[in-house]
């Protein structure tokens, strides 16, 4: 059993994100037995959720851009996807395997129009909060356990934020998969650990 002021941080272990879906990472349903059992062991567990109107501007279609291309946005380059986690439908719903009820909190990110937010903390701008910050501090966390989808994007920006943030950031790399998409997951572990972030199995 994880300590009182251990947190457990689920991210993105949505439909579409898992074999079949619409950005689909190799392996992704995998995960889900692991991470169920994770939920038992921690006082406080989040889930996120990537939540996207339906006109995003991480779109590529929008772009009229490939995907996986990168554009400039106002707030810096940006990665262009597929049409994804548009809310309120399947793709967007966790995996059906995902036992989402004993979640404390579920945190819905990227549901403004002109900024994709990839970290659970900060919109892709790195300044417009999400709030969970202050929600893990004011329930007593400082230490936080990542898992989820994908280890090299909303996985390892969530935990870098963190580890800013003043928590202490640890990441299940088993309990993750990666897109690397042109040697991001190297650069994503590379970052991770420049942060502070502790990556373990
Ligand atoms: C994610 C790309 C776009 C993720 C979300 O959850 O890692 N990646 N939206
Ligand atoms: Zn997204």
């Amino acid at each position: 059993m994880a300590d009182a002021s251990e947190a457990l941080i689920v991210i993105d272990i949505q439909n579409d994100f898992c074999p079949g879906g619409a950005l689909a990472v190799a392996g992704g349903d995998e995960i889900v037995p692991r991470v169920n059992a994770l939920m038992q062991e921690y006082p406080v567990t989040v889930l996120t959720q990537d939540w996207h109107p339906e006109e995003h501007s991480s779109f590529a279609v929008l772009h009229d851009e490939p995907a996986f291309s990168t554009v400039e946005m106002p707030y810096g380059a940006q990665t262009l996807w597929p049409v994804h986690c548009v809310w309120g439908t399947p793709g967007a719903a966790f995996h059906p395997a995902l036992n989402v009820d004993p979640a404390d909190l579920i945190l819905r990110k990227g549901f403004r129009a002109h900024v994709d937010s990839y970290s659970a903390f900060f919109e892709n701008d790195r300044r417009t909060p999400t709030g969970l910050a202050g929600y893990l501090r004011e329930r007593g966390i400082s230490d936080l356990t990542f898992v989820g989808l994908a280890l090299d994007f909303c996985v390892a920006w969530s935990a870098i934020d963190a580890a800013k943030l003043g928590f202490r950031a640890r990441v299940l790399e088993g309990a993750c998969r990666a897109i690397d998409l042109n040697g991001s997951l190297a650069a994503a572990r590379d970052a991770m650990r420049a942060a502070g972030v502790t990556l373990a199995k």
